[in-house]
């Protein structure tokens, strides 16, 4: 099994992308619905309740773990990956959604002419759209700016998002407050319109083409979903014991540590399709 985390849905986003590039892998997805939303948590409580999930995916036979939220990523990724993983199970991996969004926009920025994305000049421009805890965290600029050190990112908090993605407000509602963040975000250039625009955060491809609507058209519109789901099934063809581990059965499995019955209502809008959660136990701090 492949093991996906995310504190909530979002990450339902990123499993649906994952089976269909590939449908013969098995996955568990584990949402802490008890514990949601990590974004206004204290960053030592999202290590915490980041690791006790990813030790509950590695209790539930997992031996690779994504974790399917830029919060999560951005906040306890690089510590768990240096100071826990080499002790605590030096055989498996933990993979986040973050890393391979920047990798795409400098792999973007190099490769002149090459068929995909458009070019990103090296010295140009992107805007990234994610939560406050992901924007505060700096993780995005910095990333980016180990491998495309010329490239300028703007990042612009969406402080009221999820919960409107969440609360499942209407059209016009997501319209309003999508169109004051891309407003915000030229604010902050002054007008100079980026190349391409990351939406940094699992929720908000239920919201992508009301961005793709109110951006300048000239700005690309990366697709977080699939360019995770590209990289893993790359670094599985890299990686081939985790393909094998993982099982190639199809299955899927859905855990939650909140109510089933609340979290199964909810969560059909972010993976496609009707999924049933079993529950499991709460993560404590
Ligand atoms: N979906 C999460 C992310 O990608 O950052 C945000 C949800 C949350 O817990 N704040």
């Amino acid at each position: 099994m492949i093991g996906v985390f995310d504190s909530g849905h979002g990450g339902l986003t990123v499993l649906h992308a994952l089976t269909q590039r590939m449908p013969a892998a098995s996955f568990t997805y584990f949402g802490d619905h008890g514990n949601a939303p990590y974004g206004p948590r204290p960053e030592g409580e999202i290590y915490t309740l980041t690791l006790a999930a990813v030790e509950r995916l590695f209790a539930e036979g997992c031996s690779l773990v994504l974790i399917a939220c830029n919060t999560a990523s951005a906040v306890a990724l690089r510590r768990l990956q240096q100071d826990w993983l080499p002790d605590a199970a030096p055989e498996r991996r933990v993979l986040g959604v973050f890393v391979p969004m920047v990798e795409a926009l400098s792999a973007v920025s190099w490769r002149d002419g090459a068929p995909g994305p458009k070019r990103v000049p090296e010295d140009g421009m992107v805007a990234v759209f994610a939560t406050q805890r992901t924007i505060h965290s700096g993780a995005y600029p910095f990333e980016v700016g180990l491998r495309a050190p010329r490239m300028r990112v703007v990042s612009q908090a969406c402080p009221n998002l999820v919960a409107a993605i969440e609360a499942d407000e209407p059209e016009d509602v997501l319209h309003d407050l999508v169109t004051g963040y891309v407003a915000a975000m030229l604010k902050q250039t002054e007008g100079r319109v980026p190349e391409a625009a990351v939406l940094g955060c699992t929720h908000y491809p239920l919201v992508a083409h009301l961005f793709a609507a109110v951006l300048p058209s000239s700005v690309q519109l990366l697709d977080q979903p699939t360019i995770v789901a590209d990289s893993l099934a790359d670094y599985l063809t890299r990686h081939p014991r985790f393909a094998v581990e993982s099982g190639q059965t199809g299955a899927r499995r859905f855990l939650t540590s909140g109510d089933p019955a609340r979290v199964a209502a909810f969560a059909s809008r972010f993976f496609g399709s009707e999924v049933t959660f079993q529950a499991v136990g709460e993560l404590n701090l």
